[in-house]
């Protein structure tokens, strides 16, 4: 892995804040219902993605992950502009506007998805590092879920095959402590997720999620023995998220001084803190990064907001037809 130097936290504060910044637009213009259906948003979890993206190598490795998946596409290379436009469902988006917010998709970039159903992308993780291995190629997948979905059948199906096949995989459980409104204590008789790869005798263990250095020596060790064809690891990632479910959620079954108990640990902050006592930069070198970063964000809100909608019939393109179908007479 790469020394975590001055360059790479100054690089976190910047992306992770833009990320942050980039949601909060994403629900301003929801309330304005520019942006429709569901929204699902990733503040508190940024280090995940800033920590996982220091130890991957983003010239072959792959990520695939549930609905709660704006900003990992960006991280990974897609044009945060698309990523907006499509979530407005506009032509120059992602999917042409034709997937929205759980679906941003860049085969290009190696980002698969963008998945509603929970636990689904599970064995398409697997499905993918599969592929690698068969190929012969040294890349690695990495396949996130929510503490929920790691409570699918379909978990328990996909660690057994990918340990028998030892894939180049690494399974991250990212929890946030609920899966909508239910706690993982009220699903769970141990609260410890990573124990689930005990069974399967899968490396696997508990990570600070709130924190881009812990989360990247963490995936490192993981990503190296899965390159190395040491098969796949299982890590759960300890994270918050500070917003609700999805833009509708009332937020009963927690306390607001639990939020707030979390946003001390705040993993922009944390980044924040080390660039101050390290002396990278001041005060006022970081004003003006928060500058760009709220100037980028105003280019994609511009971006979306001048776009055109698709035209009606690009929406019979995306769908598969198979004229010789037996079963349903198809001449509508
Ligand atoms: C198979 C399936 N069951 C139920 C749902 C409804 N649902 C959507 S999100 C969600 C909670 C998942 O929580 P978690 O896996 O912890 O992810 P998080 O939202 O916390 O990121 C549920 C039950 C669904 N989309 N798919
Ligand atoms: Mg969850």
């Amino acid at each position: 892995m790469q020394k975590i130097t001055k360059e790479v936290y100054l690089n976190w504060y910047e992306e992770m804040s833009f990320w942050r910044k980039f949601e909060d637009k994403l629900a301003a213009v929801y309330i304005q219902q520019k942006v429709r259906g569901f929204l699902h948003l990733y503040n508190g979890q940024e280090a995940v993605l800033a920590g996982a993206l220091h130890a991957m190598d983003l010239s072959k490795d792959k990520m695939i992950t549930a609905y709660r998946n704006h900003v990992q596409p960006i991280g990974m290379g897609v044009d945060p502009k698309r990523v907006m436009a499509e979530l407005y469902g506009k032509a120059t988006g992602t999917s042409h506007g034709l997937g929205g917010s759980m679906h941003i998709f860049s085969k290009e970039h190696r980002f698969y998805g963008g998945h509603g159903i929970v636990g689904g992308q599970i064995p398409l993780g697997a499905g993918i590092a599969f592929g690698d291995k068969y190929k012969g190629s040294d890349a690695v997948t990495l396949c996130c879920f929510g503490d929920g979905a790691a409570r699918q059948g379909s978990l328990h199906e996909t660690f057994n095959l990918a340990m028998l096949w030892q894939l180049p995989v690494v399974f991250i459980c990212e929890n946030n402590g609920y899966a909508m409104g239910t706690s993982v204590a009220r699903t769970a008789s141990h609260t410890d997720v990573w124990k689930l790869g005990l069974g399967y005798e899968m490396p696997c263990g508990p990570v600070d999620g709130m924190n881009p250095v812990k989360v990247a020596e963490g995936l490192d060790e993981a990503i190296q023995r899965a390159r190395k064809g040491g098969g796949p690891t299982f890590l759960e990632l300890k994270t918050y998220r500070y917003r609700g479910h999805s833009m509708s959620d009332a937020q009963h079954y927690r306390t607001k001084k639990e939020v707030e108990d979390y946003k001390k640990i705040d993993p922009i902050t944390q980044v924040k803190e080390v660039i101050l006592e390290k002396k990278y930069a001041s005060e006022e070198d970081l004003k003006k990064i928060d500058k760009r970063v709220k100037e980028r964000v105003a280019e994609c809100e511009k971006f979306a907001e001048e776009s055109p909608f698709p035209e009606k019939n690009v929406m019979y393109d995306a769908v598969y037809e198979q004229k010789d179908y037996p079963f349903i007479t198809n001449n509508i």
